[in-house]
């Protein structure tokens, strides 16, 4: 197919003409395959979205967007683009879809854009309260570019303070208020966050990415009805590519598209999206439903082995897929919590607690969730299992024959639960 000095290149698998990276590929996946993967904000993706992803799609320029693109042969990226768009906006009953963004960040980067000027305030919860980079960490160009006001947890239940949020929104007239949040176990009232910011005349934005396959599946309240614009990413509980998409209502439209292109965004990953369509597709199923109902009891059972074990959860408890531990009172960090559990292929993150004084490479604790091993199958008598090994790990983490029993009690469990055999 190609012109001749290239021919058997081009036409080589990864093994055969590059052994170096092939070696590296067959040790993440054995890596996956071997872990048991508790990281909240990952899962284990289909089959057909690696496809889509891995497609030919990858040449194509499409600057622009369906019907108004800067290149020619965009007719069957057209098609591709508005089939994610539809889907995108059938499953969550959007006005509108923009699936170019290429991650969460640019998607949360490409609203700010849209909807605030440099220097405009907005109203966000404290990353070391769960909210994340993008949501105005001083280093972060949210941070910088913007007045960003910080609400936070209430000490005593370590829930989100609506009452503080209703005063700093009567002060400070945010014109854009943010909810959504990466280490939040508790569900989100954005009945409540609507009717704060319509006080204020604010906008209200959810940045949906931790929960987004849980709200498909009416495991978690939607956003929709109540927010001006919901972000996501497409890859952590909806189990899609490595993506963002933003959706609006109609109002914002032009507004939002404007900013992801030109403002922000090139030529957009068209093999992404249409790893985005297909991941919608799946989504929409009954089965996905059932999955993501089973991450969320999955996640209460883990949460709940480990607070009979003793350990604390923040808020105590989770109504989500994932459960935030406070291991201060163990003296041992996040950082060490987490080496620990990577000793016995258990794979978590440390994360800062509410009013955590660790630094943010150290922590007060760690973050657990559900979505890639239940992905995997796990059930709740897996969960509690899990919960006992991690319970086990700490308590002989100066013990190496207790950690070494723990390691291949994991191993055990994870043979029970191929993944990806078909690789
Ligand atoms: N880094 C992601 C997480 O782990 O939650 C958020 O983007």
């Amino acid at each position: 197919m190609v012109s001749r000095p290239l021919a058997a290149i081009w036409a080589g698998t990864v093994a055969q003409i590059d052994g170096e990276l092939d070696d590296l590929l067959r040790a993440e996946l054995r890596r996956q395959q071997t872990s048991l993967d508790l990281i909240a904000s990952e899962n284990f993706t289909s089959r057909a979205v690696l496809e889509a992803t891995g497609s030919v799609l990858t040449n194509k320029y499409a600057e622009g967007y369906p019907g108004a693109r800067y290149y020619g042969g965009c007719e069957v990226v057209d098609e591709i683009e508005k089939l994610a768009i539809e889907r995108g906006k059938q499953l969550f009953g959007a006005e509108h879809a923009n699936v170019q963004p290429h991650s969460g960040s640019s998607a949360n980067i490409s609203a700010y854009y849209a909807l605030l000027d440099a220097g405009d305030t907005m109203l966000t919860m404290e990353l070391a309260h769960g909210g994340h980079l993008t949501h105005g960490l001083r280093v972060n160009y949210s941070g910088r570019f913007y007045d960003v006001v910080p609400y936070h947890v209430r000490r005593d239940t370590e829930t989100i303070d609506l009452d503080k949020v209703r005063a700093l929104a009567r002060a400070h007239k945010p014109k854009l208020i943010v909810c959504g949040y990466t280490a939040y176990p508790r569900t989100i009232d954005f009945a409540a966050f609507r009717e704060i910011a319509d006080e204020a005349g604010a906008l209200l934005m959810c940045d949906m990415a931790h929960v987004a396959g849980l709200v498909a599946a009416g495991a978690h309240p939607s956003p929709f009805p109540y927010c001006d614009i919901v972000t996501t990413t497409t890859h952590k509980t909806l189990a899609g590519p490595r993506s963002g998409v933003i959706f609006c209502r109609k109002e914002h439209a032009r507004a939002i598209d404007k900013a992801v292109f030109p403002g922000l965004q090139g030529g957009p990953l068209v093999h992404v999206m249409a790893a985005k369509a297909v991941c919608f597709k799946i989504a929409a199923t009954p089965e996905f439903a059932a999955v993501q109902r089973r991450t969320v009891a999955n996640a209460r059972s883990l949460a709940a082995t480990l607070a009979a074990g003793g350990l604390r959860l923040v808020s105590g408890g989770t109504d989500v897929h994932l459960a935030l531990i406070d291991l201060r009172n163990l003296g041992v960090t996040g950082e060490e919590c987490q080496r620990l559990l990577q000793s016995v292929n258990i794979t978590v993150n440390k994360n800062v607690v509410p009013f955590d004084d660790h630094a943010p490479t150290e922590t007060g604790g760690i973050r657990v969730g559900s979505p890639a091993v239940t992905t995997r199958g796990f059930g709740e008598p897996e969960m509690q299992h899990t919960g006992e090994l991690i319970l086990r790990a700490l308590a002989g983490r100066d013990d190496p024959s207790a950690l070494a029993r723990v390691r291949e009690e994991v191993g055990a469990l994870l043979a029970r639960f191929p993944l990806y055999e078909w690789l």
